[in-house]
């Protein structure tokens, strides 16, 4: 079988950071080119024929629209290329949940799309980048990878867009997912995948257009409704409840996004706390509240703004989305 063709899009972050010396714990992302690690894929001999482009080199704190709109139509565009089997994106682990989320809602899931970051800069005692690309090279250079939507690779396992998030600050196995832990186990030279692919539709879910701004209500014990106001002064669009357990506030605040909804705004309760299912309450009917369900507050509020961008603003309607897998 011929080795399997990869467009490699790289945006940056620790994977491309350096420290400038191995034993300090301070590194600038983004130092490096594609080319760094696409010399080394080759030297360690990886079966695959690496296509590289630049789309940006920064810390991914620091990811906008326009980057991910980059992101957005070079993958687009590679899906129905036929020169294109499978894409990888370089990119920081900061917001590495954020982008393969909104990746994995507007693209199609013909092909693999594997994410790939590092916890230690390239010039750092115990690299795991270049281990971490190895791996999602393995992946999506896999025949049973296609039909799983956009998938995150990190130490060692392979995440699931709509599962995965950042839990550690620097960890090597720093992420983790929920309510799937992980859905393949893989190391340069094995995979082994957890069950069968998933996106058997092959159309986007969404589609790709600007998002307009949702704030997030960070609850916290003895909220008041007027703190909860001042941060809603200018009448978002969408709100995303940082809420706490699953996804309470105090009675004052529900009162006032009550009224929020009631004017328009698409109000989604989600949790502050790591795991958990957010399922709705009795009230959410009354209260025309969506609830977050498996998604934690970052991807909520990804596909918060992205409903609404979509038109899509009916809570009834919008928890259909949310109740996805
Ligand atoms: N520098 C941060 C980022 O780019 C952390 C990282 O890459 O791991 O997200």
């Amino acid at each position: 079988m011929a080795d399997p063709r990869i467009l490699v899009l790289a945006t940056g972050g620790t994977i491309a950071g350096q420290a400038g010396d191995a034993m300090r714990h301070d590194y600038r992302p983004g130092q490096v080119g594609i080319e760094y690690y696409l010399d080394q894929a080759r030297a360690l001999g990886i079966a695959a024929q690496f296509t590289g482009r630049q789309i940006a080199n920064i810390g991914s704190e620091d990811i906008d629209a326009s980057i991910w709109s980059r992101l957005h139509s070079e993958i687009d565009r590679a899906m129905r290329d036929d020169a294109v089997d499978s894409i990888i994106v370089t990119h920081g682990t900061d917001t590495a949940e954020e982008t393969a989320f909104l990746l994995d809602l507007t693209l199609p899931a013909t092909k693999p799309v594997v994410l790939v970051g590092a916890m230690r800069p390239t010039d750092a005692v115990g690299y795991d980048g270049m281990r971490n690309f190895a791996n999602a090279a393995r992946v999506a250079g896999d025949g049973d990878a296609a039909g799983r939507g956009v998938l995150v690779v990190m130490g060692d396992r392979v995440h699931s867009a709509r599962d995965v998030r950042k839990a550690k600050t620097r960890a090597t196995e720093a992420f983790r997912g929920f309510p799937r832990e992980s859905v393949a186990i893989v190391t340069p030279s094995r995979l082994d995948w957890f069950g069968a692919p998933w996106r058997t539709e092959d159309a986007a879910r969404l589609k790709f257009l600007p998002l307009p701004e949702v704030p997030i209500l960070a609850i916290y014990a003895g909220m008041s409704a007027a703190a909860a106001a001042r941060q809603l002064a200018h009448k978002p669009q969408g709100i995303v409840v940082s809420g706490l357990g699953e996804g309470n506030m105090p009675e004052p605040v529900r009162l006032l996004l009550l009224e929020h909804a009631r004017r328009g705004a698409l109000v989604v309760r989600a949790s502050r706390t790591d795991e958990g299912l957010v399922d709705r309450l009795p009230t959410d009917d009354a209260d025309g509240f969506v609830a977050a369900r498996a998604l934690g507050v970052p991807k909520a509020r990804v596909l918060t703004a992205l409903l609404i961008a979509n038109g899509i603003t009916d809570p009834a309607e919008a928890q259909r989305y949310f109740d996805e897998r």
